[in-house]
């Protein structure tokens, strides 16, 4: 089914499968342009300053933007280059790519997850999986030729460097978060246990009618973390606060940072997965390229004692992460929170908040 794809052709008007029903459209008018999400320097040398500004961040906004950060600007273009060009190769191309399989580890693919939705979503994506390099780099894709590019003197190609940087400054994060939550700086990378990186390198074509429908749904991400690079020139990424969705402008040089459900969960529910979604716009096509810091498969995700020995239970059981992220995906992407199902029960916790999806009316 590659010619699902969006990326091998010219789009006048919508299909009637793309077009959210009235009450689940974006209504682009109302989002808040002038959004104050945190920006955390890190290239700043108080160190206190970097873990009061993260906890902040985490806690009230689940989302904030990192300067400075230690990845190699050159690289980022680089990334950013050769993923437009994947996205320009001819249709027979990236047929040979195609999977509409969500196990699939290495696949291009289209909308969320195409065998379960009845609306789609007006993207494609490649998606890679990153760690251990040494294991998936021989199956990824070989054309275009530069994503094979040497780019350093230990020879990793443009993605192999950049995934390493990303996980490098990943764990940095997780140490700060750690910090911030009053633990141990290597507790989170520790629990986390030999993390999964995977990469979904998203494309939004232009889109002839952005107000009936959506680059991708509000959702949640299943994972610990999300490193996400946006194109610098083409805003789309909203996050949802207070009741609103609020516009994350590309800033110059920076990584979008959020949390994701393992980290609530983590955190006792003190900082926040929230719900982020991508719209589309008619005059520029799009690129993001997220990459997911996630458990390995094998882990216990339970609280640290430390933040359930002050009177706070425990708001979600335990689960392993193979467990949770085959019911991620066994589920449409905008339906409740995925992490609503593995709350305790409501009686031992009858405070524990909720999150519906924001734009699927109950
Ligand atoms: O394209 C974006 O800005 C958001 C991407 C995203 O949320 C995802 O890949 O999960």
């Amino acid at each position: 089914m590659a010619d699902m794809l969006l990326s091998t052709g010219v789009h006048d008007t919508i299909p009637s499968n793309y077009v959210r029903p009235e009450n689940e459209r974006p209504h682009l008018d109302h989002v808040i342009a002038d959004a104050n999400i945190p920006v955390v320097d890190f290239g700043a040398s108080d160190k206190s300053q970097i873990i009061s500004q993260i906890e902040k961040a985490c806690r009230l906004y689940g989302f904030f933007q990192v300067v400075n950060h230690g990845i190699d600007a050159e690289l980022v273009k680089k990334v950013l280059a050769i993923t437009l060009e994947f996205f320009r190769l001819p249709p027979e191309e990236k047929a040979k790519l195609y999977s509409d399989d969500p196990a699939k580890k290495i696949r291009l693919s289209t909308s969320f997850n195409v065998r379960k939705e009845t609306v789609h979503n007006w993207r494609d994506y490649l998606r890679l999986h990153c760690y251990p390099l040494e294991e998936f780099v021989p199956d990824w894709p070989s054309n275009p030729s530069s994503f094979n590019l040497p780019w350093d003197v230990v020879t990793r190609d443009v993605f192999g460097s950049y995934c390493k940087q990303v996980r490098q400054l990943g764990f940095r994060i997780l140490g700060i978060i750690s910090l911030s939550l009053g633990l141990e700086e290597e507790y989170l990378v520790r629990v986390l246990g030999e993390q999964e990186q995977h990469m979904a390198m998203n494309y939004y074509p232009k889109c002839p009618e952005p107000e009936l429908t959506y680059g991708l749904p509000a959702h949640t991400d299943p994972n610990a973390l999300t490193i996400l690079l946006q194109d610098p020139h083409v805003s789309g990424l909203q996050v949802h606060k207070d009741g609103k969705w609020i516009a994350v402008d590309p800033k110059p040089n920076a990584f979008v940072i959020n949390i994701g459900d393992q980290l609530q969960a983590l955190s006792n529910g003190r900082y926040k997965s929230v719900w982020h979604r991508a719209v589309v716009n008619s005059n520029k096509e799009r690129m993001s390229v997220a990459s997911f810091l996630c458990p390995c498969n094998s882990v216990l995700i339970s609280p640290p004692e430390k933040l359930i020995a002050d009177g706070s239970p425990a708001v979600y059981r335990s689960y392993t992460y193979d467990e949770y992220y085959k019911k991620f995906w066994s589920r449409n992407l905008d339906q409740e929170h995925c992490l609503e199902l593995f709350k305790r029960d409501r009686e031992t916790c009858p405070d524990a908040p909720t999150f519906p999806c924001p734009d699927t009316p109950t």
